[in-house]
């Protein structure tokens, strides 16, 4: 015991020295970019509270009602309400009923790890005690206390995570904001004005005052990449472990931040390579509306979570409450809901990653040598069929009753068991399936029909080196980032049809990345082909290349790559498709 303790108090003397040498000699290194995304990683799931004082206007101006469905903290521009009346109305916005403590309790019993409040939307009010504006919550409204101050110590206290959503390019109050052009001229807007007098100070008071903020969440990207630039490079310099989500930046350009996030309530098809997140609404609506009933279920809450992580996302969840800033009735209940699961099943979802298998039954999670199997739709033939897997099974066991061993067979390559009998979870009941091993799976092969042409898309390709699965705001879905040969995207077909294949590829490319040369292969036959612009970078175009004859039927691997290094990307590849030669049917 002695030992143990002078070995300790020696291990501790050593390292506050060390701390000491450190503070001393250099400032902390900034994080990696790894480093700084790890929690968010882990965590997976996050609250959004969106309140402002059109929360208090709650979907309706003097008779006019925002439309089922719509966001109603749109309001103001909805109905051009002048800046004035706006202004005035805020003047009695009053959420006295928020109480921090019980928001921060309500995320933590739902398994939300962190919690993102609106601390200025579009409408340009405040919802901090800012100096650089008296258009906000202490000094404009009679409430005279700072939510985001109450938040962040809850969140301390209860070891959640702080961020912050600040709508940084529109201000519909500022009269150099973008957004109101019903009461300023557009003409007579300098918008460097709005960025040095309004968003950045706030941006800066907001990173300096509340401790750690653990993310940033800017909405509306920038209008220049130059000025996203400016945004990025003051809260690295502020806070430098603090994440910065995608909208920072234009969304005309290439996404910048450290993740990227989907549209709002935009969900991908599946394999990213990428860091991603999508705000969802409990409604349709982000700010309060009376009007909006239309709840989704706790049963769809808990399957799109376990999709967007089955998909290697995270989950930002929105809650608006009325304005008076009370948790909103028919939201808890759904939380709550939500939480009882979380409760219990929440191993198969902290730390996992995406799933390279896209059951049909439900989702699947990733961690360390297990597949977390989760299932939504029971199979009236009580079997749960699991294809792809490469790997040997080394367990099945139901997440809740580990003792319960069930045994697994396989059938042409695919692994089944028998699921047990018995109450099962209606929204999703989870099965741990133990590999040797982290779990392989085989990649998919394409095969083709008669005279359809081999379609190989993003989804179905093999990325390697800096080649990543990305996508735009669009909703356009590429292979992107690579910069060499080494960077590929690659695909296994079937061929069972000899004969001479039309080689098209569909992509984007802006005029900068025109003449970049790249190869396409397959087998001992390859193309070399050169890059053409297409106008914009989210402008996709197809074009033929060339023949390549393939004269034996078989597995072939076709490969895509830039043919040397260079410094931008090769272009932003939607498809390969192979056009098999016409058959004369006798
Ligand atoms: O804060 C929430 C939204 O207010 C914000 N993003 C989430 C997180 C957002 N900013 N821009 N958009 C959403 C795009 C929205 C456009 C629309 Fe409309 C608002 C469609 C309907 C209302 C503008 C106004 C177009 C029609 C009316």
């Amino acid at each position: 015991m002695k030992t143990i303790t002078a070995r300790s108090t020696a291990a501790a003397v050593a390292v506050a020295l060390l701390l000491a040498s450190r503070l001393l000699s250099a400032p902390p290194a900034a994080p990696t970019p790894e480093e700084r995304i790890a929690w968010f990683r882990h965590d997976k799931f996050g609250m959004f509270i969106h309140l402002g004082p059109y929360s208090a206007l709650a979907g309706e101006w003097r008779g006019k009602q925002i439309p089922v469905g719509t966001e109603a903290e749109w309001i103001m521009q909805r109905f051009n309400i002048p800046v004035g009346e706006y202004r005035e109305m805020a003047r009695s916005f009053n959420p006295q009923k928020f109480n921090a403590a019980e928001w921060v309790a309500l995320a933590k019993s739902t398994g939300m790890k962190y919690v993102i409040l609106t601390t200025k939307h579009h409408d340009g009010f405040a919802m901090y005690h800012s100096h650089v504006s008296q258009y906000n919550i202490y000094d404009w409204s009679p409430f005279h206390r700072d939510p985001l101050e109450e938040l962040a110590e809850e969140c301390r206290k209860a070891g959640l995570r702080l961020g912050v959503y600040y709508s940084h390019r529109e201000d519909w109050d500022h009269p150099d904001g973008y957004g109101n052009n019903w009461d300023y001229d557009r003409d007579r807007k300098q918008f460097s004005r709005y960025l040095e007098e309004k968003s950045k100070p706030q941006v800066r008071e907001i990173l300096s005052g509340y401790g750690p903020i653990s993310v940033i969440w800017f909405d509306r990207g920038m209008d220049t990449p130059e000025h996203a630039a400016e945004f990025v490079d003051l809260v690295r310099k502020l806070q430098p472990q603090c994440l910065i989500n995608g909208r920072v930046g234009n969304y005309g350009q290439d996404l910048m931040g450290d993740y990227q996030n989907l549209g709002d309530n935009g969900m991908p098809p599946g394999g990213l390579d990428e860091y991603w997140e999508t705000p969802q609404t409990l409604n349709g609506t982000w700010g309060y509306s009376k009007f909006d009933q239309e709840w989704k279920t706790p049963a769809f809450v808990i399957q799109r979570l376990v999709e967007i992580v089955s998909k290697g996302g995270n989950y930002l969840l929105n809650i608006g409450p009325p304005g008076d800033g009370s948790l909103p009735e028919a939201s808890v209940a759904v939380l709550h809901a939500v939480g009882d699961w979380m409760q219990k099943n929440s191993d198969s979802i902290y730390g996992t990653s995406a799933c390279p298998i896209e059951p049909i039954w439900g989702g699947c999670t990733v961690k360390n040598d297990r597949l977390y199997l989760h299932v939504f739709h029971w199979p009236a033939d009580g079997v749960l069929r699991v294809s792809g897997l490469a790997s040997e099974v080394r367990a099945v066991y139901p997440l809740l009753a580990p003792d319960r061993r069930l045994t697994t067979r396989r059938d042409h390559g695919v692994t089944l068991f028998d699921l047990p009998r018995g109450p099962h979870d209606e929204n999703d009941t989870v099965f741990v399936l133990e590999t040797a091993g982290p779990p392989r799976v085989e990649p998919p092969v394409i095969t083709q029909g008669s005279d359809i042409p081999f379609e190989l898309d993003y989804m179905t390709a093999q990325t390697s080196g800096r080649a990543a699965k990305r996508f735009n705001r669009d909703g356009k879905f590429h292979i992107s980032k690579w910069m060499g040969p080494e960077d590929t995207a690659s695909w296994r077909l079937l061929v069972s049809q000899t004969g001479s294949y039309k080689v098209k590829v569909r992509y984007a490319a802006p005029t900068a990345w025109q003449g970049a040369s790249f190869r396409v292969s397959i087998g001992d036959q390859s193309l070399k082909a050169k890059v053409a612009a297409t106008g914009e970078w989210f402008v996709y175009k197809t074009f033929e290349l060339g023949d390549i004859h393939i004269d034996k039927a078989g597995q072939y691997t076709l490969t895509i790559h830039p043919e040397t290094e260079s410094n931008h990307y090769l272009m932003y590849l939607q498809s390969v498709s192979l056009e098999p030669p016409i058959i004369m049917v006798e």
